[in-house]
């Protein structure tokens, strides 16, 4: 049996990862892949449940500290109740947004320290890693216009310019340093383009 990959899409709020993500499942569908699709922060019963308190009103205040703490909450549960076990089965996992997202929102947006998330990533991951990460970038004016056309915003999604392009620039110089796993789409173009695009990477991994 060939190893099964773990794969993660990533980006800014509205750049396309939702439809983008049917995308790669029928180009993972044509070729008899078995897989699971999943999201981040959720995944699980627990999952979901930290997600509507991490986006939603209710704690609307509370400290970034919490914020990154709850984020690898939910981790911790998916990873081990969900990503290992499909992997350990031969079942790849398509995964929308994971640790990078926390290393963008958490470690750029709200400039928490690096070595705080390292160490909770290192805890709860193990060696675990994903094994391809389709970044999907786009100027942040252009995914807030997509976003802005469906319901109202969440926690994150009230946030300044300010803090969305720190998040940007965090995806952006993480991809460099890391470009093998980490491959940048340009989500600007209409969505052909960019699954045009999207199509090549998979194409040259799988
Ligand atoms: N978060 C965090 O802070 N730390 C973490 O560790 C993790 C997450 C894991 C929830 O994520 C929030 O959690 C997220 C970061 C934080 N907050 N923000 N911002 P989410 O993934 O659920 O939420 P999101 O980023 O806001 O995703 P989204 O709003 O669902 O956007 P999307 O999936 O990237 O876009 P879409 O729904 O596919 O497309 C948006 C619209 O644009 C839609 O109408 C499409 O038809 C249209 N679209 C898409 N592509 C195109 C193109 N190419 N041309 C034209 N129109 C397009």
């Amino acid at each position: 049996m060939t190893k099964p990959m773990f794969i993660t899409l990533e980006g800014c709020e509205g750049v396309g990862k939702t439809s983008n993500m049917e995308f790669i499942k029928s180009m993972l569908q044509e070729n008899n892949i078995n897989f699971i699709e999943t999201r981040e922060p959720g995944g699980t019963p627990l999952g979901e449940s930290l997600r509507a308190m991490l986006l939603g009103e209710d704690f609307k205040g509370m400290s970034d500290d919490t914020e990154l703490m709850l984020m690898f909450a939910a981790r911790a549960e998916h990873v081990a109740q969900v990503i290992k076990p499909a992997l350990e089965k031969g079942q790849w996992v398509l995964c929308d947004r994971f640790t990078d997202a926390t290393y963008a929102y958490q470690g750029g947006g709200r400039q928490l320290d690096i070595k705080r998330i390292e160490g909770l990533e290192n805890w709860v991951l193990g060696d675990l890693r994903p094994d391809l990460t389709l970044l999907l970038d786009a100027p942040i004016s252009v995914g807030r216009e997509r976003a802005g056309k469906r319901s109202t915003p969440d926690r994150f999604e009230q946030e300044m310019d300010g803090f969305f392009n720190r998040v940007r620039d965090t995806y952006l110089n993480r991809a460099k340093a890391d470009a093998n796993r980490m491959k940048v789409v340009d989500a600007s173009g209409d969505l052909l383009a960019v699954q045009n695009q999207i199509r090549e990477i998979i194409k040259g991994f799988m």
